[in-house]
């Protein structure tokens, strides 16, 4: 099967390490090649990794609730340094407090995620099919955006 690379890790100063490594172990299960930066990632290591491995999406976690803060910008990021088709999802605890789920992901749609998962979303499902459609329309030019 054809080696599909991604990047992933937990963003800013979070250090939720858990759910970064189930994330790992089901993307590696469903054939994809994964970096793991773990926690406490920023922006341009997650950037310089990609690069570096030619990956072709970068998984952003952020379980903390300053996601906001720590994402704002790294679509502009990536293509400042030539991640013009890099497939950009986002998952996890988005923000403090209770907030309407969709009013959520759509925020950090309009930043420049390709897809983001929150609250219910979070459940690990179809993601993997997802991630392997998007970077297929990806490669085709025409990067996959929800919302
Ligand atoms: C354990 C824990 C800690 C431990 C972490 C230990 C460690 N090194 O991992 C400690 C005690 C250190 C900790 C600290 C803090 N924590 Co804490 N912590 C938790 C707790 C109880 C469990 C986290 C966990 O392991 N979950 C299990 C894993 C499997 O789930 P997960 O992390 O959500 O990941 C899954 C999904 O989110 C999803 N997912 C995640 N990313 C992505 C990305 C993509 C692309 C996709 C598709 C899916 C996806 O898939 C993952 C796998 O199934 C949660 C509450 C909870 N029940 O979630 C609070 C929680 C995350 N913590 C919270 C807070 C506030 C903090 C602190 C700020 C507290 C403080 N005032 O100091 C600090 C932050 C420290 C820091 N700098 O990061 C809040 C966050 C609030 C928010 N976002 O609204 C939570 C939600 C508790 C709460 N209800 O208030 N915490």
């Amino acid at each position: 099967m054809e080696q599909i690379n991604v990047v992933l890790g937990v963003i800013g100063s979070d250090c939720h390490a858990v759910g970064n490594k189930i994330l790992e172990r089901y993307f590696s299960a469903e054939g994809f090649s994964v970096t793991n930066l773990g926690v406490m990632v920023s922006q341009d290591e997650f950037i310089d990794a990609a690069i570096e491995t030619g990956a072709e999406a970068i998984l952003v976690s952020s379980l903390y609730g300053h996601a906001e803060i720590d994402c704002e910008g790294f679509r502009d990021r990536c293509l400042e340094r030539g991640l013009d088709h890099v497939v950009l999802y986002l998952g996890g605890n988005l923000v403090v407090g209770k907030t309407d789920q969709t009013a959520v992901e759509q925020k950090f749609l309009d930043m420049g995620f390709d897809r983001v998962f929150s609250g219910s979303h979070n459940e690990l499902t179809d993601q993997a099919q997802l991630l392997r459609d998007d970077i297929m329309a990806s490669r085709n030019g025409k990067r996959h955006r929800a919302g």
